[in-house]
């Protein structure tokens, strides 16, 4: 059993999170989160970038009860590498409230394929923003995008929006269903009318199989976690432009973040400011992910 100790400079998830004024949906789904371990269980990738704190499937269910969701979708963080166990462990021990996005290699066969759908993965994740990968996936994302499309499952890809226009041909060529993590990391100090965030709505526009996760708004927040606020117009916009294609979730917990901890009783509450009705706020939170995760 290998010991693993977190990165000197890791900041430990939020223990005690504030109790969220905003009541979500009955149903909700908490649609981007991790597990990380227990590393004394299921074991860091000697491949990783970062070495977490464990956050374990049983204080991801805690936070999900107390936060008022009914749900999780599970996303394979960079630091488990393509070994999936603790995902699919997660998930088999989820009584069908979870999902899951995988990360696989190319050399996966059709019936470890066929083991992780069967355990609730229904998507894979292909990560280009640089610091996390060695090398950026485009091989092995072309390979496994026509393998998957059998099962049905989707492509989250993760990326930074300096990026998108060199990776914007190679996006579009792609045949399934394409969900974009955080908005594509658009940088708030820019308008959202600028072109660089016009790029990034071109995107959804001319191509509807595309979804946008309008979640982070700690990751990409310049301003900090007084409300956020620099990120919530980048947000609404895509929620009220795209209502049909966007998703939310915390990103519990919080991998890499380094300039605080945010409070995930506070994520919820800003949850009302993108999502400014109620029929917004049942498309984001209950309709949309049930749609793609659960087939309803
Ligand atoms: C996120 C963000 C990050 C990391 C990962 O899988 C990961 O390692 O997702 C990040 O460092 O920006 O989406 O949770």
């Amino acid at each position: 059993m290998t010991h693993f100790s977190p990165d000197s400079d890791w900041l430990h998830w939020h223990q005690e999170p504030s109790k969220p004024n905003f009541a979500p949906p009955k149903g909700a789904v908490d649609a981007h989160c991790h597990v990380f371990g227990p590393g004394d269980q299921f074991p860091f990738a000697p491949e990783r970038k970062y070495t977490p704190c464990d956050a374990s499937k049983n204080e991801l269910w805690t936070l999900r009860d107390f936060l008022g969701f009914s749900r999780n979708v599970i996303v394979q963080a960079t630091c488990h590498g393509a070994d999936n166990r603790a995902l699919v462990d997660a998930l088999q021990s989820s009584k069908g409230m979870a999902r899951g996005v995988a990360t696989v290699k190319v050399s996966i066969t059709d019936d470890e394929l066929q083991n992780l759908h069967d355990a609730g993965v229904r998507g894979v994740r292909f990560n280009f923003v640089k610091r996390l990968v060695d090398s950026l996936p485009f091989d092995d994302l072309q390979v496994i995008a026509n393998r998957i499309q059998d099962l049905g499952w989707h492509i989250v890809i993760y990326f930074e929006a300096a990026e998108l226009p060199e990776l914007y041909d190679f996006f579009t060529s792609l045949p399934t269903t394409i969900v974009v993590d955080h908005m594509g990391r658009p940088d708030v100090s820019k308008s959202v009318d600028g072109p660089e965030f016009g790029l990034f709505t071109k995107l959804l526009r001319e191509n509807t199989n595309f979804w946008s996760k309008v979640s982070c708004p700690e990751r990409l927040s310049l301003v900090g976690p007084s409300g956020y606020k620099d990120v919530v117009p980048f947000a609404r916009r895509i929620v009220e432009t795209f209502p049909d294609r966007v998703l939310w979730g915390t990103d519990w917990p919080h991998p890499n973040m380094k300039s605080h901890m945010p409070d995930d009783g506070h994520l919820v509450d800003i949850i009302p400011q993108i999502a400014t009705t109620e029929a917004l706020q049942q498309k984001l939170l209950v309709d949309n992910p049930m749609r793609l995760y659960w087939g309803e």
